[in-house]
């Protein structure tokens, strides 16, 4: 990820901001959205480490007009005496020294830190404009910068009785090439951020936009229960097995652990685990740690309270963890960050502690508890016996359908070009639709695989289901890869995999939205790693096709087709021009279909993106479980598919 060319030495003799507005990639992954949302959670990271030294209990996030946000804490205040050695106020050092965080306070348990833990003069450093205040010692102190550099000495400004920090930024506009906040995604971090950390208090306010009282949007998030509710809230929507959450929490060789756990009806693992507040996609040690307690502690309680020669069935590790919801939260002093997105945690003396708390703590609920000990281990046996059958289901499958040669579904219309880069699978609603797309596609690098209708609901379906289904089957075998919920099979072999763009293209209906989300359902829960590797994209074919006299031009959205009728009208009246309202992909002819949706020319993708594991995993189990309503106006809002254009 980083740029090996600086050494730690040049980066310091390029002087900290300025390489920091030279390579803000290298700081804050990237200068899109997700840079720009990063700034926000950078400033706040500081807020709750205040927090987690006990001494803030409040953070206000507001996004003001013109997209300048202000983060304010209730905690200490940043120091503004002179820092000695920088000849400096302390608060000027935090603020534009690039590196310096929090660190010349010893005693602060300092832990957060956003993925990059890059510091607040790095947010400092990409804005046009930011403004420090500073309540301490019955005193008011400001200071403020530009791009990084303050533009006058920290000064006292009046007296006030309360304490705290408030900062507001303005984030550079001709660094990051997306400016607007997206409210939905601050309030969910934020959300986390108060199930992770309990006890503190997080509003958030949207400045620029009012409700229809005429108020600001705004949400405050708060959790006396931490892990606990979080469980909670991310299984809302599935059918618990037990009331109960198992809560283990405990502090070993100086990591502090927490976990919360409960089984459910589903076929799904569900496991979200933290390092310092932060997701960690990847796994790691935490993770290791309490998958082995999970086992070890509840194959000996089994063994020991059950008959388990008479069930007649094989246990492994991933029974233990079939319909299991499970966050882990752990802090982790000086934190390795390891695989592709550095998102694994790799000390190893994590592992040991999670595993003693875990072992110790569950072994005594279960002896506290034998009712839920009998939910668990029954459902640990169904599972074992259910893999079974799913890994009988899938060796009949592979004889039917050999690997290689050709063993490609008999529906797909495969592409010329074998180079995996430059191919595209279009997964296409309906064999009409298919037909057209067909006729529509450059064959040498676009495949086609028409879908019947609604594909199986995987959320609903245990592994055996979904391997046996042929339209799922058609999916992964047109792909190349074999899926599995087996540990050996998860590690997907994308060096397989036979396009690097799959692209979902539905009716832009209500329905069209209900398979997109069936088949995203299916990606994410059995090959989440084509999600993340950003393979997955979605279509957009227009809604409307206006014409007047000989020119014609579509329409993507009801803006679009106001803007045109606008512009072509010259009465101002909607008058002499025809709008086409497009159902489905079926009215649109092989051209058009082409012209409009497939074209990499003029056609826009939306590729999807996971911001937020735990709250997908949430949505995905909204969207699938039996309850309808919530779903239908998800749907119809269609909120969580990020969209970039390609
Ligand atoms: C170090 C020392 C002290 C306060 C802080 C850091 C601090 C930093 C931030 C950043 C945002 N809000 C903050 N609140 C506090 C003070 C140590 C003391 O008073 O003894």
């Amino acid at each position: 990820m980083s740029n090996n060319t600086y050494t730690a030495d040049s980066i310091q003799a390029l002087e900290g901001i300025e390489h920091v507005r030279m390579r803000p990639s290298m700081y804050i992954g990237d200068v899109g959205t997700r840079g720009l949302h990063h700034l926000v959670y950078e400033v706040v990271d500081n807020s709750i480490d205040e927090a987690l030294a006990g001494h803030c209990d409040r953070i206000f996030v507001t996004i003001h007009e013109g997209n300048s946000v202000t983060v304010k804490d209730n905690g200490r205040g940043i120091p503004v005496d002179m820092h000695k050695k920088e000849g400096k106020s302390a608060l000027e050092v935090v603020m534009t020294k690039i590196g310096a965080g929090g660190k010349f306070d010893k005693d602060s348990y300092k832990v957060s830190g956003g993925l990059h833990g890059v510091g607040v003069s790095c947010v400092n450093a990409l804005s046009t404009h930011l403004k420090a205040e500073v309540h301490r010692n019955g005193k008011i102190y400001v200071q403020e910068y530009e791009k990084g550099h303050s533009i006058y000495d920290v000064k006292e400004v009046g007296e006030i009785d309360d304490r705290g920090t408030t900062v507001t930024f303005q984030p550079d506009n001709t660094i990051f090439n997306e400016t607007v906040y997206n409210y939905n995604t601050l309030a969910l971090r934020l959300r986390e951020l108060s199930f992770l950390n309990r006890g503190i208090t997080i509003t958030i306010t949207d400045e620029r936009e009012k409700d229809d009282k005429g108020e600001f949007v705004t949400d405050t998030f708060h959790s006396e229960g931490g892990l606990k509710e979080f469980v909670e809230f991310v299984d809302g929507n599935r059918e618990a097995l037990m009331q109960e959450i198992i809560y283990m929490e405990g502090d070993r060789d100086g990591v502090p652990v927490e976990v919360a756990m409960r089984y459910n009806t589903s076929y799904n693992e569900n496991l979200h685990s933290y390092v310092n507040n932060i997701n960690t996609h990847e796994g790691g040690t935490h993770l290791a740690g309490f998958r082995r307690a999970l086992t070890r502690t509840l194959k000996k309680y089994a063994d020991e309270n059950f008959n388990l020669a008479k069930e007649k069935v094989e246990i492994v590790g991933d029974d233990f963890r079939e319909g299991l919801t499970a966050i882990i939260s752990v802090k982790v002093m000086e934190p390795q960050f390891e695989g592709q997105t550095k998102t694994k945690l790799g000390n190893s003396e994590v592992s040991g502690a999670v595993d003693k708390i875990v072992g110790e703590m569950l072994t005594n609920y279960l002896e506290e508890h034998p009712n839920e000990g009998k939910i668990i281990v029954e459902k640990v046996i169904l599972a074992a016996k259910a893999r079974q059958a799913a890994k009988k289901a899938r060796e009949l499958v592979q004889r039917k359908n050999p690997m290689g040669g050709s063993g490609l579904p008999g529906k797909l219309a495969d592409c010329s070009s074998k180079d995996p880069a430059e191919s595209e699978l279009y997964l296409v609603e309906g064999d009409s639709a298919g037909g057209t797309a067909k006729q529509g596609r450059d064959r040498h690098f676009q495949a086609i695989l028409p879908l019947k209708g609604k594909i199986l609901n995987v959320e609903k379906s245990m592994a055996h289901k979904v391997l046996e289904n042929e339209e799922i089957r058609n999916i992964y075998t047109a792909l190349g890869v074999s899926i599995g919920t087996e540990e050996d099979s998860k590690a997907l072999n994308l060096a397989k995999l036979r396009y690097h763009k799959i692209v979902i293209m539905t009716d832009a209906d209500v329905d069209g939205s209900h398979i997109t989300t069936l088949i995203l359902t299916f990606f994410f829960r059995y090959m989440k790693e084509l999600i993340e590797n950003g393979y997955i994209y979605i279509a957009t074919p227009p809604l409307y096709l206006l014409k007047k006299g000989a020119k014609q031009q579509y329409a993507w959205g009801e803006n679009d087709r106001e803007r045109l009728v606008a512009e072509w009208s010259t009465d101002g009246t909607g008058k002499g021009i025809a709008v086409q309202r497009y159902k489905g992909l079926g009215e649109m002819n092989a051209e058009q279909l082409w012209e409009t949706t497939m074209n990499p020319e003029h056609r826009t993708l939306r590729q999807v993106t996971i911001d937020n594991a735990t709250e997908s995993d949430r949505i995905f189990s909204m969207l699938m479980g039996d309850d309808v309503p919530p779903r239908r106006e998800f749907i119809e809002k269609n909120a969580m598919y990020a969209k970039i254009d390609v």
